[in-house]
């Protein structure tokens, strides 16, 4: 590894020895850039890595706020303002109940390069905050929403932070958040995505994560003389990613066989009923469980891994690390042709070099998940247009963007690595634009 890489590594793991989400997406990402900073001395002379990998800004506040029972509740909030080199601070809000600075930080340094890939001017943020809305009535949590925004109002704004969704932060919560944050503010203005179709949302946003993902796979497979058609899926998660993902692949001639929460998976041989998963998780916001019930059809396993299903593609789409060197060798022996990644580092580095090392395509979460915030990007600019677009135009820019990614990635996987090493052209790639507009900015 170059040296340069490697002391801020070093230093980085003794620093943050707590934050170990943050160490790996690190190291994953610092791991395959050695032949930029090689290409590059200038970068150490100014500094450059040891900037890129602090966080312009950390807004860590309490939120206090009443439960149905009158009880006083506490919970912690946080914003990372990551890096705003090429454009404002932009991702998604999580409430779950593992959230953690950490956990945050990771999420926004993924970010930064993911928004950079996408071709659009936006720079990398993540906030989020240790409550659980499982099992809170729409009062409690509209009263929480209400709480965080009395803080985070102060910090956001269309030109400065962009806010949206992510685990535990749908439609429901972009609602309150923007509410609160209009009555504070006092103007209308693009500062969430993800808002309702009604109040300045866009058309596909809600599908945009998931659809993105399987045109990204779509074009990966044809670049390697596969094709969608046909495959067995299996698709992890069972929320906004996981959806509309196992909707694409439906669309495009692959057949899903399986789907999972944080319980258990449910398979169904004869093709996974999304219209009941849809009725389960996004009306009743029940457990996957009760899919057999709904769906008249498929078997509920209680734990367990739904990477032990046999599939020809693997599309982890809910949460960091769910998928582990025994799950990929599962996986690699019941032949599965190629792995992407809609949630976030749901992949350890291990089974991300295993699947590497067995000639599986991998395509990681900065690319192959990036259709969400891309179309987040064009519902900023249709709120500063003033305009709406319908949904066929939404889709079409989101197919493109997509797909220009592939190709951005795959040209630099064969230019600094090997033709098929998508994670290393994705973190390169990523990395050198944000690099360049930091050597023009000078030392900020
Ligand atoms: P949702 O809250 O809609 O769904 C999350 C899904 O993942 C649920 O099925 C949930 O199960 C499961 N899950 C969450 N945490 C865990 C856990 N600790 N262990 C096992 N399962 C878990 O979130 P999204 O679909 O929006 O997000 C899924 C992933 O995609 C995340 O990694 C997110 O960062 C990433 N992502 C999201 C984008 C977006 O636009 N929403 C864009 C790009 C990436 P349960 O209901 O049991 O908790
Ligand atoms: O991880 C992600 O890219 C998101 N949760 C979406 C971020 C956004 O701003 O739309």
């Amino acid at each position: 590894m170059n040296a340069y890489v490697q002391r801020v590594l070093d230093e980085l793991n003794q620093r943050y020895a707590h934050e170990k989400e943050f160490l790996q997406a690190a190291q994953e990402m610092l791991g395959t850039l050695s032949s930029v900073f090689d290409q590059h001395p200038e970068y150490e002379q100014a500094g450059l890595l040891e900037r890129f990998v602090e966080p312009e800004r950390v807004i860590l506040f309490r939120v206090p706020w009443v439960d149905d029972a009158g009880r006083p509740q506490v919970n912690r909030a946080y914003r990372v303002q990551f890096s705003s080199a090429i454009g404002p601070y932009k991702g998604g809000m999580r409430f779950h109940p593992s959230v953690n600075l950490g956990i945050l930080k990771f999420l926004a340094l993924e970010q930064t390069l993911k928004n950079s890939l996408t071709g659009l001017p936006i720079g990398g943020g993540k906030g989020g905050s240790d409550f659980n809305p499982r099992g809170k009535s729409d009062q409690e949590v509209m009263r929480f929403c209400q709480s965080l925004m009395n803080e985070l109002y102060r910090h956001i704004g269309a030109d400065v932070d962009i806010p949206a969704g992510d685990i535990g932060v749908g439609a429901r919560e972009v609602g309150y958040m923007y509410g609160q944050y209009k009555r504070l503010k006092g103007e209308y203005t693009g500062t969430f995505t993800g808002k309702g179709l009604t109040y300045g949302g866009s058309k596909g946003r809600t599908q945009a994560t998931g659809y993105g993902l399987l045109y990204l796979v779509d074009a990966m497979l044809k670049a390697n003389d596969l094709k969608l058609e046909g495959m067995g899926v299996v698709v992890s998660g069972s929320g906004n990613v996981a959806i509309y993902a196992a909707e694409k692949a439906m669309q495009l001639g692959a057949k899903v066989i399986a789907m999972s929460d944080s319980d258990g998976f449910v398979v169904d041989e004869n093709g996974i009923n999304l219209d009941a998963v849809k009725q389960i998780k996004l009306v009743e916001r029940g457990r996957i469980a009760s899919y057999p019930e709904y769906a008249k059809s498929g078997k509920y396993t209680a734990g367990g891994s739904i990477w032990s299903v046999p599939c020809q593609l693997a599309l982890p789409c809910a949460t960091q690390n769910e998928l582990t060197l025994e799950d990929a060798k599962m996986l690699v022996q019941n032949g599965v042709k190629a792995v992407a990644e809609g949630a976030n580092m749901p992949t350890t580095l291990e089974a991300t070099h295993f699947f590497q090392e067995n000639g599986v395509l991998f395509a990681s979460g900065k690319a192959a998940n990036a259709g969400g915030v891309s179309v987040s990007a064009l519902e900023m600019s249709q709120n500063s247009q003033r305009l709406s677009w319908d949904f066929d135009e939404v889709d079409q820019r989101l197919k493109t963007i997509m797909e220009d990614i592939f190709a951005n990635i795959a040209q630099t996987a064969a230019k600094y690595a090997t033709p098929t090493d998508y994670v290393t052209g994705a973190n390169i790639a990523g990395f050198l634009k944000v690099a360049e507009a930091m050597m023009a900015q000078g030392v900020v």
